[in-house]
């Protein structure tokens, strides 16, 4: 089993039942959900739009593979209504987003996957809310707690 830690975040329609919707379907799906943080309000980061953003990171035991975990995400995505992926970093509106921020202490890099993902270190709306449920949980890359690294964020 591994405690991994995941990006919520939606911007379209009724976005806290989105939230929701997506914790219901993580539980039955992918595994025991040990911690949620707050829901925060954010303005859209890296991308135009009139709608910002409820975020929220969450902690969850599995038994997924990063593989699994990760085709599990996008099914929730589809039956939550996703239709546009981000591709190159050309992002949508959407009405949610389930990121893969840490799988234990795993580092992997393959054309499907990249863990952790990459641009988390950079993203205010990542690191405040995964800092509030795991503060001194380490990043297998950069050597630093999630506290640290969210001191040094600068959006
Ligand atoms: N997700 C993105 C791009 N920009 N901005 C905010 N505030 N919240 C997000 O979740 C977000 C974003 C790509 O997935
Ligand atoms: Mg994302
Ligand atoms: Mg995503």
């Amino acid at each position: 089993m591994t405690r991994v830690y995941l990006g919520l975040g939606s911007n379209l329609g009724n976005k806290r039942k989105n939230l929701e919707d997506a914790l219901s379907f993580i539980k039955e799906r992918i595994g025991t959900v040990v911690s949620l943080s707050s829901f925060y309000e954010t303005a859209p980061w890296g991308f135009e739009s009139q709608n910002s953003f409820l975020n929220a990171a969450i902690g969850v035991d599995t038994f997924l593979s990063p593989v699994e975990l990760l085709h599990a995400t996008q099914e929730i995505e589809r039956l939550l209504g996703r239709r546009h992926k981000s591709v190159r970093k050309v992002y949508h509106d959407r009405p949610i987003d389930i990121d893969i921020l840490l799988f234990g202490n795993k580092v992997l890099h393959t054309e499907e996957l990249t863990i952790p993902h990459p641009e988390m270190a950079g993203r205010r709306f990542v690191m405040e809310p995964l800092a509030e449920i795991a503060p001194d949980v380490m990043h297998p890359v950069y050597g630093k707690t999630i506290r640290e690294l969210l001191s040094s964020v600068e959006n």
